[in-house]
């Protein structure tokens, strides 16, 4: 056995993966892939890229761009800070395990757990069509995460609840079947864990939002002018207090933005923008934003122009993920009498 493979072997796994439907934004950023980075010597890690979950909303998905998409997130990926030899990446789509472990998970799965998820509710509020896919999203997420042991899954707090439910399924599994599948625990960030978007605190910053409101969010790969501007405009409020408990949703926002990119303490923040009107919040907002995003885009643009090496690393990723997901999916195929 190699070095590598021996000590990733023994560290608890996390998993956690990205919809491939469009360019990340920093609420992506700071409720996932940071916090994916800092965590990374701690654990052996398995980040993929989740295309099947990305079709549960075929409108938003073209064909001709689905496969560059899945590039572009692996590149934020390695962009980012994720090191292919301390973590796998890899597209779901090329591990069929993922869609059959999914499938036998439908069998044993509550229609009305799935009728409760609140993404569901939102989401399929918003169709004309509601699609089987959307209302079993949790399922192919619950299949994602028990295929591999997985102990932590590292996710923004709109996630949560899917993550629940993954234990909920694995549990009834264990108690109709034996105990076979583990049960997972999330891992959700104090502060920044639901970033909301500029133009309406009251919403989720979100990748399909900010395809349709240009103001909506701050992409990882908007240049400094963008991301000026953009913040320039963010809705705050009229009566001028910057204060984490008391300031309004947008205030609160900017302030939690502040705080997860300049890592400073809440009260430090507080104390520096004191008296300081909303005008130069928004200015150093855009700093810290920029400062910390500059070297990833640098990163982002020669790592997508290099194809042969994000082929390797997917290569790389598929390959590991194959072995490791095949061993539980026949576990799981025997326990049910399956062959
Ligand atoms: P879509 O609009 O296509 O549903 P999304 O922007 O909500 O996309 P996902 O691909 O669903 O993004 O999420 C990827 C990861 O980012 C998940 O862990 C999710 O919890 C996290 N995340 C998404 N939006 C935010 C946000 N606004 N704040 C913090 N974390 C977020
Ligand atoms: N539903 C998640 C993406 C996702 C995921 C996963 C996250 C699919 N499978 C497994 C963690 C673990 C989302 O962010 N929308």
């Amino acid at each position: 056995m190699n070095k590598q493979k021996k000590q990733q072997d023994e560290k608890p796994r996390v998993f956690s993966g990205v919809q491939p439907t469009g360019i990340l934004h920093i609420g992506n950023y700071i409720g996932a892939l940071k916090v994916w980075v800092e965590n990374q010597d701690l654990y052996d890690n398995i980040f993929c890229i989740v295309d099947l979950h990305a079709i549960t909303i075929p409108e938003a998905i073209n064909p001709k761009d689905l496969k560059q998409q899945v590039r572009e997130v692996a590149a934020m990926y390695l962009a980012c800070g994720i090191d292919p030899k301390k973590s796998t990446i890899f597209v779901q789509s090329e591990v069929p395990s993922h869609s059959e472990l999914a499938w036998i998970l439908n069998c044993v799965t509550p229609i009305s757990w799935l009728e409760k998820m609140t993404q569901y509710k939102s989401k399929s509020g918003k169709q004309k069509t509601v699609n089987a896919g959307l209302l079993n999203y949790p399922v192919l997420m619950a299949a994602d995460i028990l295929l591999y042991e997985t102990d932590i899954v590292p996710v923004g707090e709109d996630q949560k609840q899917h993550v629940e439910l993954s234990r909920d399924i694995a549990r009834r599994f264990n108690s109709l079947f034996g105990t076979t599948l583990k049960i997972p625990k999330s891992m959700i960030r104090k502060s920044g864990a639901r970033i909301m978007g500029l133009d309406n605190p009251l919403q989720k910053m979100s990748k399909s939002a900010a395809i349709k409101k240009n103001d909506h969010a701050i992409m990882l790969t908007d240049s400094p002018e963008i991301i000026r501007k953009k913040i320039s405009k963010a809705v705050t409020d009229a009566n001028g207090e910057i204060s984490f408990r008391k300031a309004s949703p947008g205030v609160k926002n900017l302030l939690t933005i502040h705080e997860t990119f300049s890592g400073k303490p809440t009260l430090e923040i507080e104390e520096y923008f004191k008296g300081k009107g909303y005008g130069f919040l928004k200015k150093e907002v855009a700093e810290v934003v920029i400062n910390e995003i500059r070297p990833i885009q640098e990163k982002y643009f020669q790592i997508l122009n290099d194809k042969p090496y994000l082929e390797k690393v997917l290569e790389q990723g598929k390959s590991r993920a194959l072995g490791l997901s095949n061993i539980v999916l026949r576990n799981v195929k025997n326990q049910i009498g399956l062959s």
